[in-house]
């Protein structure tokens, strides 16, 4: 394993969740509103206390907590047009992209390793490929493991829908209190352009009628999550020309039956991955088109706007996939859990959390206060609600827009790492920029004068003088410095 070991001393006298995260995991080189997306307050206490560890339902949870998926049920019961059976579970994940595929026994055996190793897993999910309910049998036997073995894990399963019914009544009795339904129609004529069949009580419907059992088995199956007081996440994918308009309609069904957020996630369509849509030329959406409905959505069910499509044996926090530390052949063959780094790590959050919610909210205040305009800031940061990535290492920019209504979290931009080796490459510079299209400025732990000077001459100013600040505290500051607004004492 690759993974730098952290001493348990260490771990407990130290105060800093910084440090902490800098110790977990190997650095690079050395040169130079959303929906449950806020604070504790937003929720009641019970929903809070199911989402307050999960980086998937709660925006705030991301900075410090992370999943890990196992791929144990790769049998599917439907045929989605933007799937190739060769590749991932789509409806959770990104496409083109093959995952390990394990037994419930190797599954059970990494999982160890991994909660060994990284302090912030707090949930494991199944995500693909496959469908987890169809392919229920090993889907169960995995949980039923890991929950004897990790007590406090969450788990987390990602449907169709289709066989979700028949085991909600398990799902309760197992514990299992967050799941997510791809639903990405209510209209079953919209529905046979997303599904050529689906497998059902034995046999193959194709067309509307396919598309119509689909949707029934999929309210009900949400109604069901609703009634057991199961967080149900729905994730639909924005298809242009298909389903776009009618995500809004999807929208108002799910919020009405309970749905606790809803996920829109964007089609990716290429040639390559072989699929229906890709091999046919169907387009995915644009950013700044998601965005626009996403935002039109706004006011309806809740909306997660931070995920990031990840592998179904993706590990770590959700922008910084670490599963390649942790394939089978890295993982010894007897292995057995041990507790103390997680309950380390959660001692740390825990303390560090609410100086950051205090941190957090005093920065609202600031920007509300002001009455500026709108400012658009991409923040490089690799966990805990920092700015404490530099901006050579990034592999992902977090996009924040303030304005009157305060600060929200907007998107996450993927960019190419620039600074390989020690030095800085010019041309995923150039990539960079146009990934930062629209940006104000950039906040980063350090920045070279080189690159800092180039995107200036593109229009985005970037500064480290904020390194290592909490995020919203260095937006407040910037916000105020940008509209002439007097910072609150402690904020610059
Ligand atoms: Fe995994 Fe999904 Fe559970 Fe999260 S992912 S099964 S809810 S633990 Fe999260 Fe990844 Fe997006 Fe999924 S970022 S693709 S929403
Ligand atoms: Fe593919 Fe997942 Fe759709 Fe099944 S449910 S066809 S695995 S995208």
């Amino acid at each position: 394993m690759s993974t730098p070991m952290i001493s348990l001393e260490s771990l407990a006298s130290r105060t800093s969740l910084d440090q902490l995260l800098a110790t977990s995991k190997s650095g690079g080189c050395t040169s130079s509103s959303c929906g449950a997306s806020t604070n504790p307050d937003d929720f009641d206490q019970a929903i809070w206390a199911k989402i307050k560890n999960h980086p998937c339902y709660s925006e705030e949870a991301h900075h410090y907590f992370a999943r890990m998926h196992v791929a144990v049920a790769p049998a599917c019961n439907i045929q989605c047009n933007y799937c190739n059976r060769k590749y991932d579970c789509a409806n959770e994940s990104r496409p083109g992209v093959v995952s390990e595929k394990l037994t419930p026994d190797q599954a059970v055996r990494k999982v160890i390793a991994v909660a060994n190793e990284v302090p912030q897993l707090s949930v494991l999910g199944i995500a693909g490929p496959g469908d987890a309910c169809y392919d229920w049998t090993k889907t169960k036997a995995t949980f039923e493991r890991i929950a004897m073995e990790i007590h406090d894990i969450k788990l987390c399963i990602s449907t169709n829908g289709l066989a979700l019914p028949d085991h909600v009544a398990e799902l309760v009795e197992m514990n299992i209190d967050h799941v997510t339904i791809t639903i990405n129609m209510v209209d079953p004529e919209i529905g046979a352009r997303i599904y050529p069949w689906i497998y059902y009580d034995n046999r193959r419907y194709t067309g509307i009628e396919a598309a119509r059992i689909l949707h029934e088995r999929q309210m009900l199956g949400l109604e069901m999550l609703t009634a057991h007081g199961i967080l149900t996440k729905v994730n639909s994918v924005m298809i242009p020309g298909v389903n776009d308009e009618h995500l809004i309609e999807v929208n108002k069904w799910v919020k009405e039956r309970g749905a606790f957020l809803h996920n829109v996630m964007p089609l990716i369509s290429d040639p390559a991955h072989g699929t229906f849509y890709g091999l046919t030329g169907q387009r995915g959406p644009r950013a700044l088109e998601l965005k626009a409905l996403q935002d039109r959505l706004e006011g309806g069910a809740k909306l997660m706007r931070h995920c990031r499509q990840c592998r179904a044996d993706a590990v770590g926090l959700l922008g910084d996939d670490r599963g390649q530390e942790f394939t089978l052949d890295q993982i010894p063959g007897e292995i057995t859990y041990d507790a103390r780094k997680r309950e380390a790590y959660r001692e740390v959050v825990a303390r560090e959390r609410s100086d950051h919610v205090t941190a957090k909210n005093g920065a609202t205040e600031i920007v509300k206060a002001a009455r500026g305009g709108s400012l658009q800031v991409a923040v490089a940061t690799k966990g805990g609600g920092r700015i404490n990535e530099h901006f050579g290492h990034a592999k992902e920019f977090q996009v924040y827009e303030a304005s009157p209504k305060g600060i929200t979290y907007v998107a996450h931009r993927k960019v190419e790492q620039y600074c390989l080796g020690g030095e800085g490459e010019e041309a995923t510079l150039d990539g960079i920029i146009a990934a930062l299209e629209g940006i104000d400025v950039v906040l980063c732990a350090k920045i070279g004068e080189c690159p800092r000077n180039q995107l200036m001459e593109a229009g985005v100013r970037a500064t480290d003088a904020y390194g290592y600040d909490y995020i919203e505290t260095a937006i407040g500051a910037l916000y105020a410095a940008e509209f002439g607004v007097e910072p609150l004492a402690g904020t610059a």
